[in-house]
């Protein structure tokens, strides 16, 4: 990436947690405009893996999980030529910056946010201090890089919120440092919901394999799962109140297709949820094929992606470590 493109642009940074292959909520929610954005922003994204381990993972396979996630994000069209794709813990400044803003970040403030009520509840037995404090080394990731926008789903609008409310604390407390970022979430697709309880969100970590669609799975399995997903009893397909089922698959459909909430009502009068949900399925398949591909070649040359890691590494850290050398001497630290 030259430096006269990047003075000019506005700044994109994003994150995903290496804790699985990623689903289709993933997908439609965040990873697939992270492509689209390459051009018109600097884009600066991470493999959090430094977040993944606030829940138990096995060593081996998290190690697997991240380098995976790396060539899914390329296969998923991140090219590391245009935009910073690095792995969240090859750079160091994320955990000096989780200390330092640590320290401006209330417990109050942690204890309402609505992801560590849920993951605590979801592990009892490991409620650790990092998934309390998960939010404020994000609220790092994103103020390093003096982001503009961050590209999420909906349920990390609390943790974004919060990054900005401690990156106005700090800027008070010791002066400007830090741009204050805004959130960038689609309007269709923001919550891809459980294709079998659809009032929940698609989960990676879901016990039922039918209600989540991962990225990689083949057009069998996908076609299977849709045509198992809950609908209705109404049998009409139209967006509506009560019809939580069909409203995530028409969500899911447009955003694959392109095509809005009338033209699939129009497209489907009269027939029924069984040829929806098989045009979904194929649609989607065929949308994923490509990535799938793309990720078999891609894992044929790990060296290659490797080389990528390496490089993304350098250049987040180079970015990164002025504003943590900033921040050092904002809050009174003497120069080493
Ligand atoms: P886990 O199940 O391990 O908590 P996750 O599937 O929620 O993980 P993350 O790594 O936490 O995945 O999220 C990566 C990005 O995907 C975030 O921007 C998040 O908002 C988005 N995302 C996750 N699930 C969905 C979903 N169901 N719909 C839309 N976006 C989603
Ligand atoms: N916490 C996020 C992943 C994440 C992220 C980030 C997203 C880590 N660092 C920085 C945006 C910006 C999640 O679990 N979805």
């Amino acid at each position: 990436m030259s430096d006269t493109n990047s003075t000019e642009k506005k700044i994109i940074l994003s994150g995903i947690q290496p804790t699985g292959t990623f689903t289709l909520g993933n997908y439609i929610g965040a990873i697939r405009n992270w492509g689209k954005l390459q051009d018109e922003y600097r884009c600066i994204y991470c493999i959090a893996d430094l977040h993944a381990i606030t829940v138990k993972q096995e060593p081996a396979k998290l190690r697997q999980h991240t380098v995976e996630a790396y060539a899914l994000l390329m296969a998923c069209g991140i090219d590391p030529k245009k935009s910073v794709a690095f792995i969240q813990s090859h750079n160091s400044c994320h955990a000096e910056m989780n200390w330092i803003l640590s320290c401006s970040t209330q417990f109050g403030e942690l204890s309402r946010m609505t992801q560590f009520k849920a993951k605590s509840e979801k592990h009892p037995d490991d409620i650790n201090a990092g998934l309390f404090t998960y939010p404020v080394l994000m609220a790092g990731d994103i103020l390093l890089y003096q982001a503009d926008l961050v590209p999420i789903g909906e349920d990390q609008r609390q943790h974004l919120e919060l990054a900005r409310n401690v990156a106005q604390r700090f800027n008070q407390k010791y002066g400007e440092l830090f741009k204050i970022p805004e959130a960038y979430i689609p309007e269709v697709g923001a919550r891809v919901k459980s294709l079998q309880d659809p009032t929940k969100k698609m989960s990676k970590s879901d016990e039922n394999a039918n209600a989540c669609i991962f990225i990689l799975d083949d057009k069998d399995t996908i076609v299977r799962k849709f045509k198992k997903a809950v609908t209705d009893s109404e049998s009409c397909v139209r967006f509506g109140e009560g019809k939580d089922g069909i409203n995530n698959l028409m969500a899911i459909y447009s955003s694959v297709t392109g095509k809005s909430y009338d033209d699939i009502e129009r497209e489907f009068d009269g027939r029924g949820y069984g040829d929806f949900k098989l045009a979904v399925g194929e649609a989607v398949a065929d949308h994923l094929e490509p990535v799938r591909t793309e990720f078999a070649r891609l894992m044929n040359d790990k060296a290659y992606i490797r080389e990528c890691y390496t490089a993304g590494a350098e250049a987040a850290e180079r970015i990164a470590r002025r504003t943590m050398t900033k921040a050092y001497r904002k809050v009174g630290f003497v120069d080493a």
